[in-house]
């Protein structure tokens, strides 16, 4: 299987003005070619086969911090991809901690049922887990090495990695014929021929020269890969990453749909038009959004995990009705994961204002799960005309770098619900869009 797939391997990557934007086709086993409409085409030697990256994050994180650790992982791949092809391997999504819904099974989740692939793939080249499965012909992950921090923390910042033992516990376990086995995503055949703690100060791509020369399997995994950090916050590459980060059309399509029958919105109305996101280039307060004020109301754990900075509901529902009034609007869209007592609590402080909540259908939360309903919920709220998030949220700062790419103005972008006590409370940052 490897030969023969060395051997017909046709490797054509065409480089886009600076990025190398490619898309993998992969629809036999045994080929995989690497495609884009360019104009300038540049082989690889026959002889330099395909590798692949994948990676975890710490199963503690939530869904919208893991897009995050994509971002800096493709980073860590176009960097890779200037010296020999690699290809991210996506990790499947599941067992997160908030996706509670009883009744559902929420494991071995495809990257397509929240994202655009053919949109991830004109920023990197990028394939599910079970299409590298079916490729590789056998369920092995040639080397993992669990990225961890320098035991006995740090004084100084510096880049650093080396091998060391591992500080924790780390869930891998090798047999007796010295493989190593994991939860891997819920693959229990899958199996890794080599093991090693990674300790690690950095930013993503100071990994590439280890992973170029330090390694030599097919498939090399990096679990904890939130402990890579960010090349370049904010620059132009963080963007093109963050915009290739499209939405599944089908989730798309539920919230605009939700958009035009409740809230009065549509694209040609609102200046929300969605065009190819390499394309797409729109300038702040070309996007108007629709008539509502959209909230995300982040309750639940964030009571306990920021305590202090959140609002009492009804403080909530004081800020938006005063937002309402501003922009003379009659209807609110909460993105929220409150159960329904403190949505119809929240709800009862509106009088004449009509408070709109997505409430999935259960064919909608079987096909697309919480992570799925979620998106629906960023999206509804990302149109809205005038937006309030919650404090330190991940998933409000997703709704936030929605906003910049479908170019609403700041103003109606980067504010924040005050606690109770502090009406004047301090601006979220203003991570704007650069091109
Ligand atoms: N449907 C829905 N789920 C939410 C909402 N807010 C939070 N959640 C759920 O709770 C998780 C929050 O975790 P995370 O994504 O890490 O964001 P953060 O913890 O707010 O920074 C989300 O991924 C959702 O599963 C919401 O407004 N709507
Ligand atoms: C990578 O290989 C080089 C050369 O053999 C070695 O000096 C270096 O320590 C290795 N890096 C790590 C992190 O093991
Ligand atoms: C790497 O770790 C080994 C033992 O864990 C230690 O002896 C060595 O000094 C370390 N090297 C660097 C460059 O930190
Ligand atoms: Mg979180």
């Amino acid at each position: 299987m490897e030969t023969k797939e060395a051997r017909v391997l046709i490797i054509t990557i065409i480089a886009k003005i600076l990025c190398l934007a490619v898309l993998v086709h992969a629809d036999t086993d045994d080929e995989i070619a690497y495609q884009t409409g360019g104009t300038e085409t540049t082989k690889f030697g026959q002889a330099k086969s395909v590798r692949y990256l994948l990676y975890d994050v710490n199963p503690g994180e939530g869904f919208n911090l893991r897009r995050d650790v994509y971002m800096r992982v493709t980073t860590l791949v176009q960097e890779l991809n200037k010296e020999e092809p690699w290809v991210l391997v996506l990790p499947p999504w599941g067992r997160l901690y908030h996706w509670k819904s009883p009744d559902l099974e929420q494991i071995k989740i495809p990257w397509s049922t929240f994202f655009d692939l053919p949109s991830l793939r004109q920023h990197v080249p990028v394939i599910e887990f079970e299409e590298y499965l079916k490729l590789r012909g056998e369920p092995v992950i040639d080397e993992v090495y669990y990225l961890q921090s320098f035991k006995g923390g740090w004084t100084k910042w510096e880049e650093k990695m080396n091998i060391t033992e591992c500080n924790d516990r780390t869930g891998y376990v090798q047999d007796e014929e010295g493989s190593w086995h994991h939860w891997f995503f819920g693959y229990e055949e899958v199996y890794a021929k080599k093991f090693a703690c990674l300790s690690y100060m950095g930013h993503a791509t100071f990994i590439k020269p280890f992973l170029l020369k330090n390694t030599t399997g097919r498939c090399v995994m990096l679990p904890r890969a939130e402990t890579l950090i960010h090349d370049h916050f904010g620059d132009t590459g963080y963007w093109r990453a963050r915009r290739s980060m499209v939405f599944a059309k089908h989730l798309r399509d539920i919230g605009d749909k939700f958009r035009r029958e409740f809230l009065d919105s549509t694209d040609e109305e609102d200046g929300t038009v969605l065009k190819d996101w390499t394309d797409m280039q729109r300038k702040h307060g070309e996007a108007l959004g629709g008539p509502y004020v959209g909230i995300h109301l982040r309750r639940m754990d964030y009571l306990y995990a920021r305590e202090g900075n959140l609002p009492s509901l009804k403080g909530a529902a004081k800020q938006v009705k005063k937002i309402l009034q501003k922009y003379a609007l009659e209807k609110v869209f909460v993105a929220t994961d409150a159960p329904s007592e403190e949505f119809e609590e929240f709800k009862s402080y509106f009088k004449k204002s009509k408070v709109y909540r997505f409430i999935p259908s259960k064919e909608i939360k079987e096909k697309y799960k919480d992570g799925g309903v979620a998106i629906i919920d960023q999206w509804i709220a990302a149109h809205s005309r005038y937006f309030i998030g919650s404090y330190e949220s991940t998933f409000s700062f997703r709704i936030q770098e929605e906003r910049e790419i479908l170019g609403f103005d700041h103003e109606t972008t980067f504010n924040r619900f005050c606690p109770d006590d502090n009406s004047d409370c301090e601006r979220p940052s203003q991570w704007k869009i650069v091109y």
